[in-house]
């Protein structure tokens, strides 16, 4: 496949106090702070890991920071409230105050992120895209940025009901009524992002097809978000490369979803990442 660089239409991303320009690709660097995500589970538990690790991936050229301390893999424990609060909150005072760079919260738990809001993170990234109850309602209220992914179930569900037809336009309906829903419940258009969910209720060829046809998704317009980086897929396509093999396999994927008008790359590796898009933003075709 050869494609002419996608041109995003001009977008500012206005995250509290914080401007993203959006007329260029962005990349959102991870940082979980969960004891079992699956990638670097336990690594960056500890408060000043977890504070280092964001500040080494904001040098690197990540412009947002996603905390996240519930995991979402297939058949983790659920935490409690409490628990995912001890988890984000302190994490959040400190970067707020000695960062203070755009900040998103990986979390669907409208508790979870209206505390995080009020300590200072001003994106809401949800796999459930405002499901919870008492979610949408939060979103309106607070009227910040709000990722809205798709995924089917529950994450101990999901992979069951990975059947579709077609999965690009059953993605794109199903993101579309959510899209109504936050809406209609008083989100602003201005403030929705989307993410086609990768992983969450897609088995690998299902990813590849919708990682070929993201630009169909353009006629919801909404900026997209990709999240793909060290996911299961990759290592699938590799043969069964472990977590820390992926690296290349998904900075491909994040190029085939920027040349597609992604506007924000999620990703564990940062600095690669950055230095992808660096070339592509010399590319003659991207003025
Ligand atoms: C995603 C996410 C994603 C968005 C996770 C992992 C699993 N949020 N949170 N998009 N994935 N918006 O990082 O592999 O793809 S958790």
């Amino acid at each position: 496949m050869i494609m002419k660089l996608h041109a995003l239409p001009k977008r500012v991303l206005q995250c509290g106090k914080h401007r993203l320009d959006l007329s260029h690709p962005q990349v959102m660097g991870i940082l979980n702070v969960t004891p079992d995500s699956f990638s670097d589970g336990g690594q960056y538990r500890g408060h000043e890991q977890a504070f280092s690790h964001a500040e080494r991936m904001l040098a690197e050229g990540a412009s947002i920071i996603d905390v996240g301390g519930e995991s979402t893999r297939p058949h983790a424990t659920p935490v409690s409230l409490q628990e995912e609060l001890d988890r984000v909150i302190p994490l959040v005072e400190t970067l707020v105050q000695r960062l203070d760079p755009v900040i998103s919260i990986d979390t669907s738990s409208p508790e979870v992120f209206s505390a995080a809001a009020a300590a200072g993170a001003t994106i809401w990234n949800d796999v459930r895209a405002l499901s919870r109850p008492g979610a949408l309602e939060m979103a309106a209220m607070l009227s910040l940025p709000v990722v809205l992914m798709h995924m089917r179930g529950e994450p101990a569900t999901m992979n069951d009901l990975a059947h579709y037809h077609d999965v690009t336009l059953e993605v794109h309906t199903e993101l579309s009524f959510r899209i109504e829903e936050a809406f209609a419940a008083g989100v602003r258009m201005e403030n929705i992002i989307i993410d086609m969910g990768f992983g969450f209720a897609k088995d690998t060829p299902q990813s590849l097809t919708l990682l070929d046809e993201i630009w169909k998704l353009h006629t919801l317009e909404c900026p997209l978000m990709l999240g793909i980086s060290r996911k299961r897929v990759l290592g699938e396509v590799l043969g069964g490369a472990a977590v820390d093999e992926r690296l290349y396999a998904g900075l491909a994927a994040a190029l085939l979803g920027v040349q597609q008008g992604v506007s924000i790359i999620r990703t564990h590796d940062v600095r690669a990442t950055v230095e992808m898009l660096a070339l592509l933003r010399q590319m003659p075709q991207a003025h």
